[in-house]
């Protein structure tokens, strides 16, 4: 058994599970008049309800203590100190630095990060203010009318989600796209629906050596002079967002085009960087930095709040507890909010990549759960699809329920129908139903929820609620004692496909490999090969 299993808070907690598993948490509520008050609060603008979960005072204590036990205060003491806590890496993690908002150094080898924070932040100042004012403009004298975002994983799932999540913050004459995919049709789609008169690409990507991201890029590039553009023009409509200055000056944009980041913030944390461009093109610079300070906001709670109290941490306990105790492998994200229906996918890479780990700090296999599968749609539509399993499944499937009070557009009656929903689901997941001698109409409820509540979907609140994911993946993150900010099986993927492109490529050449693998080339090539012969 592991030093996690065998240590004193998690045998405390095993036994504790053993006494609690088999009360209803409706009982809970019904022998503590004031559970909501103890198991609910507020930080930044969110308040949190947790008291919809399987626990006591006891099971947060106990909770707490394995935090405490894992070293949770220390490390995040070190987070923020910009320490080189991604040992896999050896590099600091300070995304935290990008929203530092009270003047307070940050020292990395012994410079002062937020001094170039704040010099990036001002170049994207003058540049969004210069594209939205109409005073930067296409080569031919015309406005920027499109914006396209060439990016994959943490260079587009951050801005692409705060994009729609910040709709009705955004210029409306500014249309964004966004392309990942290397599919052609995600490109394709979009070049159908610009002009390149008007059209901006912002080429986002840490390394500016992703695969898909370059050949994206390439096509846009060609796409843009076919259109008649002279190469100087390209100035005038590709900026990138980089760490790699000689690898955007080979690709022939002019460095003074690029905003630059580091390598101390990971692709999956990077929306608060020049990778927000696009967010800062979209609802402006001010909105932007109201969502650095939202996250800021949080940063500070979680930085400062004992860790009893503290959101973050109960929401990474909370999960631990689930996880680890009632053996829930995965985890349900339902924004009730259709604004917010690209968090689920965002918080899937948050922490998916960062949690989906089984070898801990110093390379041992791990003999316990960690990061569970996270997955989600936005309600109502999730109720009248997957809501089903969470009811009567076999499996238990935590959730949270992401709420605002009060809506964007003026329809009522629809808020008052969204939240009604919202909420009657919560309580159904808890309460459960028998009906006498019906075993298919029956609930068994005690299905574990936390509903998250902003009083309004702005750009700081939205921060905050991200923060709050981020630094929930931290803690979860040091008490399984694995490193949450390495990425290799996605690196494995960057590598992978490089030998079959090559063999793919060619006529008939194809090199070794399993006979599945091979009949799939062959089958593929047979089938180019007959359309390329029926085309001449
Ligand atoms: C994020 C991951 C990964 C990364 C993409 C794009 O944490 O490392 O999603 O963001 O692979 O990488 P580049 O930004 O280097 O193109």
């Amino acid at each position: 058994m592991s030093n996690l299993t065998q240590s004193p808070a998690w045998q405390a907690l095993a036994a504790h599970r053993d006494s609690l598993a088999s009360t209803p948490i409706r009982e809970l509520f019904a022998q503590d008049r004031e559970r909501v008050e103890r198991f609910s609060r507020e930080a930044a603008g969110v308040y949190v309800d947790y008291s919809k979960n399987l626990i006591n005072d006891d099971t947060i204590a106990l909770l707490a203590a394995l935090a405490r036990q894992a070293g949770v205060e220390e490390r995040r003491r070190a987070m923020f100190a910009g320490e080189r806590i991604n040992v896999t890496e050896d590099r600091p993690v300070l995304h935290v630095a990008l929203r530092e908002r009270s003047g307070a150094a940050i020292l990395v080898d012994g410079e002062n990060v937020i001094s170039n924070v704040l010099g990036v932040l001002a170049k994207m100042r003058r540049f969004t203010d210069a594209v939205r004012e109409g005073a930067w403009r296409g080569h031919t004298g015309r406005a920027i009318t499109d914006v396209v975002n060439i990016g994959i994983g943490g260079s587009d799932l951050g801005p692409r989600m705060v994009c729609e999540a910040l709709k009705p913050y955004g210029r409306r004459a500014l249309t964004m796209h966004f392309v990942s995919n290397v599919d052609g049709a995600d490109m394709a789609e979009v070049l159908q629906a610009v002009d390149p008169e008007t059209t901006l690409f912002v080429i986002a990507s840490k390394t500016f050596t992703t695969r898909e991201t370059l050949l994206n890029a390439h096509t846009a590039r060609a796409w843009f002079l076919r259109s008649g553009a002279a190469e100087a023009a390209i100035a005038k409509h590709f900026v990138a967002v980089s760490t790699n200055e000689g690898a955007v000056a080979a690709f022939g944009i002019d460095p003074g085009n690029m905003f630059e980041f580091w390598d101390w913030v990971g692709g999956r944390y990077s929306l608060w960087s020049a990778i927000g461009l696009p967010i800062a093109l979209y609802i402006g610079m001010d909105a932007f930095e109201a969502l650095l300070a939202g996250a800021h906001a949080m940063d500070r709670h979680f930085a400062e709040a004992p860790l009893e109290q503290n959101l973050p941490v109960l929401l990474a306990l909370i999960g631990i507890w689930h996880t680890n105790f009632f053996c829930a492998a995965s985890h349900l994200i339902a924004p009730y909010d259709r604004y917010l229906h690209r968090l689920p996918a965002y918080l899937q890479q948050l922490d998916m990549e960062s949690n989906g780990k089984s070898v801990t700090l110093s390379g041992e296999r791990v003999d316990y759960a960690t990061g569970p599968v996270i997955w989600g749609e936005p309600g109502t539509n999730g109720q009248h699809a997957f809501f089903q399993l969470l009811h009567q499944g076999s499996a238990l499937i935590p959730a949270d329920f992401i709420v605002c009070m009060q809506p964007h557009h003026g329809l009522d009656a629809h808020h008052e129908v969204l939240l009604a929903n919202c909420f009657a689901q919560t309580e159904a997941l808890m309460n459960g139903s028998h009906a006498k001698d019906a075993p298919h109409r029956s609930f068994d409820g005690n299905r574990p929820t936390n509903t998250i509540c902003v009083d309004k979907l702005d750009p700081a609140s939205l921060g905050a609620v991200l923060a709050l994911y981020e630094h929930k993946v931290f803690v979860q993150g040091v008490i399984w004692n694995i490193n949450s900010f390495d990425q290799w099986g996605v690196e494995l993927g960057k590598r992978l496909a490089v030998t079959i492109e090559g063999e793919i490529t060619q006529p008939d050449t194809t090199g070794a490999h399993d006979r599945s693998t091979t009949s799939l080339i062959d089958r593929f090539k047979a089938r180019r090969n007959a359309r390329a012969e029926s085309a001449n």
